[in-house]
């Protein structure tokens, strides 16, 4: 009744923000993203009769504070297993946790995996991204490897909101470089944030109503692996997404000075030629996508930057992998 599984960091690139119901975890728009091979967590799950609640603890320290998300996820492969036992989960980060680098993506990915495969539930990639989203909205992603698209759906039960592959990552093997601009968790929760954006951005319904369009776009400049469509539809995504977040009420900004000078580093090396682009989560760390020929001229400018503090390159990686 124990499984271990390894599951990767996605970053999106037609971004999720906000949800249609908080309950199911249903989001409010589609996302297309990308699974990267250098961040992941690595997650153990064992059943156990002599447990009296479920445990928690994350790089070796109990965290009673995340234990409500992660016994809610457990809750429901336990009903799905017809089981009452409690669990004891311990998982690993090999990244920053709570920087927006989409920990709770790979972590609600590899916790859900490794619980249905603790408990022998034969659950198909689908349904294990249905329950992923449950857990963290992201984390429905992570369940595939290489390109993704996230279906937000149209059902009240959620039965067809999930991820799925659109390209495999050796087909275009794009490379990531992450420029860290500063340290330790953030201060408001994308869950947080998104939640006062529906309630309170005046652009929130500007920004839901012009994501189909996004979406289709995105997803057409994968197909055809066309970079150039996919940076400027990237680019707009991640700055439509902030604008909304900005409006909130009270206001909501996520960078910092260093990420507003890498968004003016990656731009400059775009028009002088090179292939890349950036993209930005709930925090102030800059995602910079380009073409492995690009990577040693992007490492070099990002790590100019005044800020900075140190730069993560990964490539794209694969889906969710039992240990
Ligand atoms: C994304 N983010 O598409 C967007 C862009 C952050 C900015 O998905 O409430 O932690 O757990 O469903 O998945 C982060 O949101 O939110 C996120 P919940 P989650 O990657």
């Amino acid at each position: 009744m124990k499984s271990r599984v390894r599951a990767r960091a996605n970053i999106a690139v037609i971004k999720y923000w906000g949800k249609a119901e908080a309950d199911l975890n249903i989001p409010a728009v589609g996302s297309i993203s990308m699974t990267l091979d250098r961040l992941w967590s690595d997650t153990e799950v064992e059943f156990d009769s002599s447990l009296v609640a479920d445990t928690f603890s994350l790089g070796g320290e109990s965290r009673p504070d995340q234990l409500a998300r992660v016994s809610g996820s457990l809750g429901l492969l336990r009903r799905l297993a017809g089981v009452e036992m409690f669990a004891r989960v311990a998982s690993e980060n090999n990244f920053p946790t709570g920087a927006g680098l989409a920990s709770s993506a790979s972590g609600f990915a590899a916790l859900c995996t490794a619980g249905a495969q603790a408990l022998s539930l034969n659950l198909s990639p689908r349904e294990l991204s249905m329950l992923a989203r449950q857990g963290s909205g992201s984390a429905a992603r992570s369940i595939f490897g290489g390109y993704v698209e996230m279906h937000a759906g149209n059902a009240l039960d959620g039965s067809d909101s999930f991820a799925e592959p659109l390209l495999e990552a050796d087909m275009w093997p794009l490379e990531c470089v992450i420029a860290i601009t500063q340290c330790g968790e953030k201060e408001v929760s994308s869950r947080a944030g998104m939640e006062q954006s529906a309630s309170t951005s005046a652009y929130y319904p500007a920004w839901v109503a012009s994501s189909e369009n996004d979406l289709r776009v995105g997803r057409a400049a994968v197909l055809a692996q066309d970079f150039d469509s996919l940076a400027e539809i990237a680019e707009h995504s991640c700055l439509k997404m902030h604008a909304a977040v900005m409006a909130n009420q009270p206001p909501l900004i996520y960078w910092n000075p260093t990420t507003l000078a890498c968004i003016h580093v990656v731009r400059t090396l775009r028009t002088n030629g090179f292939p890349v682009f950036f993209t930005i989560d709930a925090g102030p760390q800059v995602k910079v996508f380009c073409k492995a020929r690009a990577r040693a001229d992007v490492v070099a400018a990002l790590e100019q930057v005044p800020g900075v503090e140190y730069v993560i390159v990964s490539g794209l990686g694969s889906g969710v992998e039992i240990l």
